[in-house]
């Protein structure tokens, strides 16, 4: 639950950059109020996904050691902004992102910065796959959900990556949601059982895949992966890594163990938490928190005082 403070810190001090076209200095408050802030919660956490890498973004470094030091061994994922380019714009659905496991069971993307990703909520267990179609996976998606394939909504990243997968959607009856960016709420909010998307899919980052796997596994819904290496050099430095580009990684295969925390809170407002909202001398969050192992999803609200945030050593 500690956690969250930092997700809310990172979310709060992004807020003078929202709108200001500089996703940059936006990215690096939010990392420096995250690193600041996971110093103070007890546990002994290694970053295993630092993000950040392929967008040239400031980042919290692979390998490095966060936490105050006694308490739990976790290996760490975190995004301090996933959508700093939604950020800098003054769009919707920009968040803070951190997500903990036990030692050693986050995969290690190494040198592949993409992967497709197909993900759904519960009714999609046994019933998605990857491999086959996106045409016959939302046929089988509405049928478990009991709807109309008419009435099914599915995210995309809207990338030219992305047209034919987007064609093929429209032409299985189904309706799309263009994501400008941010598939880690595309994946939470297609795998609610609440709210109008049904399923997300196409090629997204790697990091971003892994923080989703481990609040897929909170919410109990289903997500296939495999590796997108986009030329011959990603291929091989993938190969090199030791990576099996052919194997389907599910959520399990990417966080292995079932003792996972996600937290996330808004930066901007998006359909699965509202933005940092400023008033007078109180600043409101609004924060998810996921914890697999009972699979309790927590909404936290936060009122904070603004003089306690507009000092800058605090
Ligand atoms: C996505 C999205 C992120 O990177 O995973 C993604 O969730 C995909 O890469 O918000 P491209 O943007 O290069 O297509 C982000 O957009 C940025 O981290
Ligand atoms: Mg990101
Ligand atoms: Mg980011």
């Amino acid at each position: 639950m500690e956690l969250v403070r930092a997700t809310e810190a990172a979310a709060i001090r992004a807020v003078p950059f929202i709108g200001r076209g500089n996703k940059n200095a936006a990215d690096k408050a939010a990392v420096d109020a995250m690193r600041k802030f996971l110093a103070t919660v007890e546990f002994q956490g290694e970053v295993v996904i630092g993000e950040g890498e392929k967008d040239e973004a400031p980042m919290l470094f692979n390998g490095e050691i966060v936490g105050n030091g006694t308490g739990p061994l976790c290996d760490v994922a975190v995004d301090p902004i996933d959508g700093t380019s939604l950020t800098a714009a003054g769009r919707q659905n920009a968040l803070s992102v951190i997500a903990v496991a036990d030692r050693g069971s986050m995969y290690n993307p190494k040198d592949v910065f993409y992967m497709e990703k197909i993900v759904a909520g519960p009714a999609g267990r046994g019933v998605i796959d990857l491999s086959r179609p996106i045409g016959d996976n939302i046929r089988d998606l509405a049928k478990a959900l009991d709807k109309d394939v008419e009435d099914m909504t599915i995210a995309v990243l809207d990338r030219p990556r992305h047209e034919q997968l987007i064609a093929d959607i429209r032409a299985s009856g189904a309706g799309t949601e263009l994501l400008l960016d941010g598939d880690v709420a595309g994946g939470i909010n297609a795998a609610l059982q609440t709210g109008r998307l049904d399923m997300c899919v196409g090629i997204g980052g790697t990091p971003e895949g892994v923080i989703t796997a481990c609040a897929i596994k909170g919410l109990g819904g289903v997500m296939q992966t495999r590796l997108y290496p986009r030329n011959e050099q990603e291929r091989q430095a993938a190969l090199d890594a030791g990576h099996d580009l052919d194997r389907i990684l599910t959520q399990d295969d990417l966080v292995t163990t079932d003792n996972t925390f996600f937290v996330c809170t808004g930066v901007t407002d998006g359909g699965l938490v509202k933005g940092v909202n400023r008033e007078r001398d109180h600043i409101t969050t609004d924060s998810v928190v996921l914890r697999a192992r009972s699979g309790t999803f927590r909404r936290v609200t936060a009122v904070h005082r603004a003089d306690k945030w507009l000092r800058d050593d605090e």
